[in-house]
């Protein structure tokens, strides 16, 4: 096997934190009287908070300044991360949690490379604190994705060049990043289809039968 480790996504690949963006987006935007939909909210996968609430107010009719953006960027992490405090490691699949596991005893180093800022919250959460060799995340990186800054910094972390690991994203900009940062890409997701992805997954443990780690 060509790889010697896998860099995953966190928010649409480890868990589906997604739908908590997306509730406390749309209760900011209802509040400000902006039209947001769950079609909207796709273009914010992967994105840093500060550029998918610049999306989210290209739908208004009213100019911002810096200091209210920052206001509602605050407002919906509050009301995120009271999402994420209901979550508990019930939240992580039996699909994720066993393939994380055989991967692990395959001998593969295990990274997170992610654009949240409350990545460690939600590894907290779902039990997995401990288990990534390193995590890169929206804390350590001055460019997002599809910058690819946060996966060469997880590639770092874990001593390997990019050619040596796959990267597993949900995100088109995080595909992007991906390639742009010389990484072989396994899309799921609502990425499943990029063309720029080396694999294409229905689930994650179809990485063991593509990656030939288990039939
Ligand atoms: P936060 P990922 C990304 O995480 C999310 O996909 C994206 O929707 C979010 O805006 C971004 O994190 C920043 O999150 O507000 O928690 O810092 O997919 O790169 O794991
Ligand atoms: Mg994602």
């Amino acid at each position: 096997m060509q790889y010697k480790g896998i860099i995953f996504d966190l928010d649409g690949v480890i868990c589906s934190t997604d739908e908590y963006h997306y509730l406390a987006w749309k209760a900011l935007a209802d509040r400000l009287g902006i039209p947001f939909d769950r079609e909207r909210n796709n273009l914010l996968r992967g994105v840093s908070r500060m550029a998918s609430l610049e999306i989210i107010l290209e739908k208004s009719d009213k100019a911002y300044s810096d200091a209210e953006k920052a206001a509602f960027a605050e407002e919906k992490n509050t009301m995120y991360r009271e999402l994420l405090g209901r979550m508990s490691p019930a939240d992580l699949s039996d699909d994720i949690r066993d393939t994380l596991n055989v991967l692990r005893e395959a001998g593969l180093k295990l990274a997170i490379g992610s654009s949240s800022k409350n990545t460690r919250f939600i590894l907290e959460r779902i039990g997995l604190s401990n288990f990534f060799d390193a995590v890169a995340d929206g804390n350590c990186i001055t460019h997002s994705k599809p910058h690819p800054e946060v996966f060469l910094k997880a590639a770092g972390m874990i001593s390997l060049a990019p050619d040596q690991c796959i990267v597993v994203e949900d995100a088109h900009a995080g595909v992007e990043a991906a390639v742009a940062g010389g990484f072989d890409c396994a899309a799921i997701g609502d990425a499943k289809d990029d063309e720029r992805a080396r694999y294409h997954l229905s689930r994650i443990s179809d990485l063991l039968s593509d990656l030939q780690i288990k039939d």
